[in-house]
């Protein structure tokens, strides 16, 4: 087996390389954008083959390398389907195994940090994303945070594991390179002998400031970290190398959100805008607002709206009612969804979306 930590000193950001020795196939864990060169020359050092780039969730203050891996290596992406990142190859579960050879990277997940989160326990390594940080963890103020969720998980899932397993976290802002079970867990000043109510208390009054590049990485890493122009190659890649398991596309997510959400067709919605009373949500992106959008619509990506919505005096109100759109109507539809997740109950989503307005 071959095995590095590697560090971005930009971000505080670790980065795994986990390979089998004798297949010489690898993977990375959490890799970051800046770095794509030093991979590459790494995996050629060694003479990997990059299999898979895996994240530990949908990141927000780097920018993952995953979709230029994709590209420049046909690796598979791999991300959790938690984290609606729809472009990416494998949309990970809980308990799904991933093989190197003779090499097993097992998925626990572990949300609370995100929704998404998840942690790869491999051999007596369990790497732990944001979840269980060295002496804290995650915080879960944005992106679906939710501390009850990240207690359970740390003390259920992870401080199960063996106590001399060693845990790689996704950063540390310290200095520190790696710990271990019963270190974090008799240690770890957020969770050693600390209730449930505790630990909510103590996150929920960190008052950290948002990190640094969360309003681009986080739409960025939603598309494997590639930018707009980026991704139109990054489609026609995906097609060539066709996600191997737990296959999810872009239009199952679709589908999946549609069974949740309260549609209406471009005649009522005009009604329902008419009537006034209800918030108007554009949520494609930027570019796509600018070329034309329906008069007094709130522009709102969906890439950005977990974090957004909080900020906008509009939306302040959960109760009111929202409707959404986008070019066609799927991307709203994952949208509502989001936002009924997000706390607002009068959701809709108008079907067939501005080009359908347009036509009308
Ligand atoms: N100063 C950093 C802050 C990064 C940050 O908030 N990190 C998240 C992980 S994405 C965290 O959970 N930090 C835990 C902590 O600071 O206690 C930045 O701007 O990027
Ligand atoms: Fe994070």
């Amino acid at each position: 087996m071959i095995f590095k930590q590697l560090f971005d000193t930009e971000t505080w950001t670790y980065t795994y390389l986990i390979a089998d020795s004798v297949s010489k196939e690898a993977l990375f864990i959490d890799p970051v954008n800046t770095h794509i060169d030093n991979y590459i020359a790494l995996l050629e050092e060694y003479g990997l083959q990059l299999k898979y780039s895996l994240e530990t969730h949908v990141h927000a203050d780097h920018i993952t390398a995953s979709g230029l891996l994709r590209q420049r290596l046909g690796a598979q992406t791999a991300v959790s389907e938690l984290c609606g990142a729809a472009t990416a190859d494998v949309q990970i579960q809980d308990g799904d195994i991933f093989k190197l050879g003779i090499e097993d990277i097992k998925v626990l997940a572990t949300p609370g940090h995100t929704q998404g989160s998840v942690s790869f326990l491999w051999r007596e390594r369990v790497f732990t994303g944001d979840a269980l940080l060295i002496g804290g963890c995650g915080r879960t103020d944005f992106q679906g945070g939710n501390p009850s969720a990240l207690y359970d998980c740390i003390t259920q899932r992870l401080f199960t594991l063996k106590d001399e397993t060693l845990v790689y976290p996704g950063h540390d802002y310290q200095g520190r390179w790696v710990s271990s079970i019963i270190q974090e867990r008799t240690t770890n000043p957020r969770l050693a002998g600390k209730t449930r109510e505790q630990f909510i208390e103590i996150m929920n009054n960190l008052n950290l400031p948002k990190p640094r590049l969360i309003d681009k990485a986080v739409p960025a890493n939603r598309y494997c970290g590639l930018d707009e122009n980026e991704r139109q190659d990054a489609v026609v890649v995906r097609e060539s190398t066709r996600p191997i398991r737990n296959e999810i596309t872009p239009q199952d997510m679709v589908a999946q959100a549609k069974q949740h959400i309260v549609e209406v067709n471009v005649t009522t919605a005009k009604q329902l805008l008419t009537e006034g009373n209800i918030i108007l949500i554009d949520i494609r992106e930027e570019s796509e607002y600018a070329a034309g959008h329906i008069d007094n619509a709130l522009l709102l990506p969906r890439g950005v709206l977990e974090f957004k919505t909080g900020n906008m005096p509009e939306l302040a109100d959960k109760s009111k009612a929202v409707l959404v759109y986008c070019h066609t109507g799927g991307r709203s539809a994952m949208a509502a969804h989001t936002m009924q997740q997000l706390g607002y109950n009068n959701v809709l989503s108008m079907a067939g979306g501005f080009e359908a307005w347009q036509k009308a």
